[in-house]
This record gives C-alpha cells, sequence and structure tokens, in this order.
C-alpha cells in the first residue's frame, strides 16, 4: 500500500508540500490542474510544471484526482466524442511524466455532497455533514451553500460558473435515466480503453457519494452490484475503481471487506476514512479510529493486506481542528488527515511486522525439522 495526500497546488491549497514532507509514509501526492474545468486541454507544459514541482518534493505523481468528465459525456450528446477526444489526449499527456492512475467520478452536476461543511462535533472539532432532510427540493440552495462554505477556495465538482448553470444543467439531464447513464459510462470508457492501454494508464472510478440518488439525478457508482456490473461491461485491467469507504460506507447495507475482497484485482486507488451514520440515516465525517464511526478502518486495512495491496491510498476527507476551518478547504485540513495517515500505516505496519515474525517462525520450525 503506498501512501498519497491530496494536495491542490501551490496557491490553491493552504497546505504546503514542505509541511507534507513531514507526515511520516507519504510517498506521493495525489493532484491535478484544479483550474481546468471539465472538457478543457490540459497543456503539456503546465503538467510537466506541476510534476516537477511535485517530484522537487521527492514525492511520486503517479495518481490525478481527479480529470472532470464533460457533462455532455455523461448525458450522451453528440458532441461526446469530441470531449472523448481531449479526454484521451490528457492521459496520454499525463501518462508521460509518470501517471498510472486517474481517478474520477461519473456523478451528474454535483460531485460529494453535504449540507453542513462545518458540522460541529462533541469534541469541539468540526467535520463535513450530510442531513438527509435538509437536502431542498430546490439544489441551488444547495450549491450555494457549499460554494460560499469554500471560502476563497473553489470545491471541485461546485464550480460556480458551472452552477450558475443550474437550471439548464437539470434540462439537460432531464432525460438521462440510470440506465443511460450506465451505458454512456460504458460508451466513454470502451473509446478510452485502447489509450490505456497503450499508455498504461489505469482508470479508478470513484464511487457516487452519497450512495444514493440526489435531487432526482441518477447515481451508478454505489454498492457491490452497481460496481460489479461496471466492471464486468468494460472487462479491462484498465477499467478499474477507487475504493472509497467514507462514499460506500454511507450505506449500512454496503458490506466494505466484501466489496474490497470481490474487486481485489481492479482497485487502484483506496480512499480511507470513517463515517458515523445516525439511525435516521444522516451521517457526519468523524476520525480514523475505531469505534468513532460505522467504518472499520482497521478490518478493511487487514482485507487490503490480506489481499497484497500495492496501490495507492488516502487518508481521504479530514475533521477540521484547532481551528484551521478558517483557512482550510473544507474536508481538507492538515491535522486530521495527517493522523489518518499515522492510524492507517500503524495497523498495516503492525500487520507487515506479524506476517515477518510468521515467516521466520515457520522458517525455524523448517530449519529444526531438517536436522
Ligand atoms: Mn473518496
Amino acid at each position: 500500500m503506498k501512501m498519497t495526500w491530496r494536495w491542490y497546488g501551490e496557491g490553491n491549497d493552504n497546505i504546503t508540500l514542505d509541511q507534507i514532507r513531514q507526515i511520516p509514509g507519504v510517498s506521493g501526492i495525489v493532484w491535478s490542474l484544479h483550474h481546468k474545468t471539465a472538457g478543457e486541454v490540459w497543456e503539456e507544459n503546465e503538467i510537466l510544471a506541476e510534476a516537477e514541482q511535485i517530484k522537487a518534493k521527492g514525492f511520486s505523481v503517479a495518481v490525478v484526482e481527479s480529470v472532470n468528465v464533460h457533462d455532455d459525456i455523461k448525458i450522451g450528446l453528440p458532441s461526446r466524442d469530441h470531449y472523448i477526444e481531449i479526454y484521451a489526449d490528457t492521459i496520454r499527456k499525463l501518462a508521460a511524466v509518470g501517471v498510472e492512475v486517474v481517478c474520477y467520478n461519473f456523478m451528474p452536476i454535483f460531485d460529494w455532497t453535504r449540507t453542513n461543511l462545518y458540522y460541529p462535533l462533541p469534541d469541539g472539532s468540526n467535520a463535513l455533514f450530510y442531513e438527509k432532510a435538509s437536502i431542498a427540493a430546490d439544489p441551488h440552495e444547495m450549491a450555494e451553500m457549499i460554494i460560499r462554505g469554500g471560502g476563497d477556495f473553489t470545491i471541485p465538482g461546485w464550480e460556480p460558473d458551472r452552477l450558475s448553470r443550474l437550471d439548464e444543467l437539470f434540462a439537460a439531464y432531464a432525460d438521462v435515466t440510470e440506465e443511460k447513464l450506465f451505458d454512456n459510462l460504458v460508451y466513454f470508457l470502451q473509446k478510452l480503453m485502447p489509450i490505456c492501454e497503450e499508455c498504461g494508464i489505469k482508470m479508478a472510478i470513484h464511487p457516487d457519494d452519497p450512495a444514493w440518488p440526489i435531487f432526482g439525478l441518477p447515481r451508478i457508482v454505489r454498492s457491490r452490484d452497481t460496481i460489479r456490473r461496471l466492471l464486468n461491461a468494460v472487462d479491462n485491467p484498465h477499467n478499474g475503481l477507487t475504493f472509497c469507504s467514507g462514499s460506500l460506507g454511507t450505506n449500512p447495507h454496503n458490506d466494505l471487506p466484501a466489496i474490497l475482497r470481490e474487486f481485489k484485482d481492479r482497485i487502484y486507488f483506496a480512499h480511507l476514512r470513517n463515517v458515523k451514520i445516525f439511525d435516521n440515516g444522516d451521517f457526519v465525517e468523524v476520525s480514523h479510529k475505531l469505534g468513532d464511526g460505522n467504518v472499520n478502518l482497521p478490518e478493511l486495512v487487514r482485507v487490503l493486506h490480506e489481499n497484497g495491496y500495492e496501490g495507492y491510498a488516502r487518508p481521504d476527507h479530514g475533521r477540521h481542528l484547532w481551528g484551521e476551518e478558517a483557512r482550510c478547504r473544507p474536508g481538507y485540513g492538515l491535522y486530521d488527515r495527517a493522523f489518518g495517515v499515522m492510524y492507517l500505516l500503524g495497523v498495516w505496519d503492525g500487520l507487515e511486522n506479524a506476517k515477518r515474525q510468521a515467516m521466520q517462525t515457520r522458517g525455524g520450525e523448517i530449519r529444526v525439522g531438517a536436522e
């Protein structure tokens, strides 16, 4: 398991690469050209500059999150082929600087959705919260709240320019059923697979967050069955999954260890975080520690270890601690994610030690037996 950290780039993140270097065990930066809107060309020199800056601090650049998918591809408009070509072009350019995995999502209009970005937790910290009852019938309110909550930062998937056309977007998606959206995703992936094969890039779709439809928009990557269907429909090792325990974990019916086991050969990236689900289905993001939420992270790390997981992982979101919400991106503070890294690596290292000891013991027995 290779530990990574999502960084939004110089001037677009209050955290610096020098700070990240001091978190033990982080070997890679999960990056993107965050100023690019979906469907825009990524220039070679911009990619190179960003990758060089990250590599100069000793980090790998193997994971990009995200290259956003243009709505025309999701809706299935005739213009989609043009945008798929641009996407393929970006993938080729990314491979050239050492990218191996592209994390993306296929959620219509919105990215991850919460109703409160600063929900107070009993310990005085605060975190991202989702309240079912306050998902208003009016998505404009939601968009305004999230854009406002981002402060000086633009939150991926909640770009003010794009969301200013919200009514237009909803109208464009009016006929896009779950089936159509699925077909459009398959079409997109089938077109990309030859390029991915040629340049060695693995596409790793991020599950929908939360793991159910909102505002009447379909969501198609939310459970073991929907993931199986997608991986089977485009049965190519370059069509893979980002396992996100916090997204899939919003639905208590999702058996997370079973999902890890079933798709172990197609998981290239893991987002490992905890959520606490309330009786009414609302949920809040909590610390990584066992017992603080409904996700059993030590068990998930154990299954990854048992699977011999060699892919990438990151602590995903964290709570905002010690007042850092005044300056950090919602969900992307420094402290709780650093705790998360240490917690996850602590479990992993313990398992590695136990494995080594077991091998030594077995080796000793064999030697004794041979004498
Ligand atoms: Mn995630």
